[in-house]
């Protein structure tokens, strides 16, 4: 039955059974799950019906133009919903994770959602030379990368990243420490205040980095803020996914002898071809060879 306390809104903050959501005109509200289900994320546009002046429930999601998942030991989970664009956050101090590189790229690539390579903390000079190599393979492997320095280039930082985020919404990620609270803000200059105002109407406390949030970016963006994770998890993606996903292994899977080669053990594998021959780097064979036999184990358990 439609009545006229039914509006859309968008959720901006999600923790445990709590969501907050905002209508267009600006108001919010804090909301709870129809069913207690819990399949709402960030980015989601919801259904809402009023129960109080301040409480809504979400009735119904909308369909979502993009999710993006990541698995961490115990379940797989979207991240947020709608976005157009991963900014990942990466830095060489304290240290990054290659593979939680690489994996946030198979992720991002699984959900077709582009992603987008901020190098931050150029001032540690010199690191500069060492990380070259990582950053042109990560250009190879199809993101864009850009360098900052948020801290000792704050202006400079802000003239790179405006035209990339302006009229996006992106959703930041990024290994702890890296720089992606200074970098957001940067981008949104009210960011802290809005946390805080974000923890009092989810009653979080002190654990404001535990929730995903949505803050406005100029005229039509937006920048989703998660927390920061140390692991990315591909639980979710299929062997195919991890194939396609990994240009190596894709651009060279038609002259494999066998059209159903897995490029583990089969005989006359041009992927491990081109392993001995040395085009292809081993530790990025180790992670498809790591990741193909998760993928391979768990659909056997199903
Ligand atoms: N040297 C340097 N330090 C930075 C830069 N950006 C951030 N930091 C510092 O790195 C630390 C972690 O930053 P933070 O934004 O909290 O990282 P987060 O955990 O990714 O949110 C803080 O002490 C920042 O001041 C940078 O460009 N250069
Ligand atoms: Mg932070
Ligand atoms: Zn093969």
């Amino acid at each position: 039955m439609k009545t006229n306390k039914e509006f859309k809104a968008r959720v901006i903050a999600t923790h445990g059974k709590h969501q907050f959501v905002k209508k267009d005109n600006g108001e919010t509200f804090e909301a709870t799950r129809r069913g207690k289900k819990k399949d709402v994320v960030v980015g989601d546009i919801v259904l809402c019906l009023q129960t109080s002046t301040e409480q809504v429930s979400i009735e119904k999601i909308e369909p979502r133009k993009s999710l993006l998942y990541r698995s961490d030991e115990l379940r797989t989970k979207p991240l947020a919903a709608n976005i157009d664009q991963v900014a990942l956050v990466f830095a060489t101090r304290p240290s990054y994770n290659k593979q939680f590189i690489w994996k946030a790229i198979l992720a991002a690539h699984a959900a077709d959602i582009p992603m987008l390579i901020i190098r931050n903390k150029k001032d540690f000079i010199d690191d500069n030379e060492t990380v070259k190599p990582f950053i042109e393979q990560l250009k190879e492997l199809g993101a864009k990368v850009v360098e900052v320095s948020a801290t000792s280039q704050p202006q400079e930082t802000e003239d790179v990243l405006k035209p990339l985020f302006a009229d996006k919404v992106t959703l930041l990620i990024g290994q702890s420490g890296m720089g992606k609270s200074t970098i957001l803000n940067l981008l949104v200059k009210d960011a802290e205040q809005r946390t805080q105002e974000y923890s009092k109407a989810l009653n979080l406390g002190k654990q404001t980095t535990t929730s995903t949030r949505w803050f406005d970016y100029g005229k039509d963006g937006a920048i989703v803020d998660s927390p920061g994770f140390q692991e990315f998890g591909l639980a979710h993606l299929t062997l195919n996914d991890i194939m396609s996903g990994i240009p190596e292994v894709r651009d060279r899977v038609e002259h494999c002898r066998f059209t159903n080669c897995r490029h583990l053990e089969e005989p006359g594998c041009a992927i491990k071809l081109a392993v001995e021959n040395g085009e292809i780097d081993l530790e990025r064979y180790s992670f498809y060879k790591g990741l193909a036999n998760a993928a391979i184990n768990s659909s056997k358990m199903n």
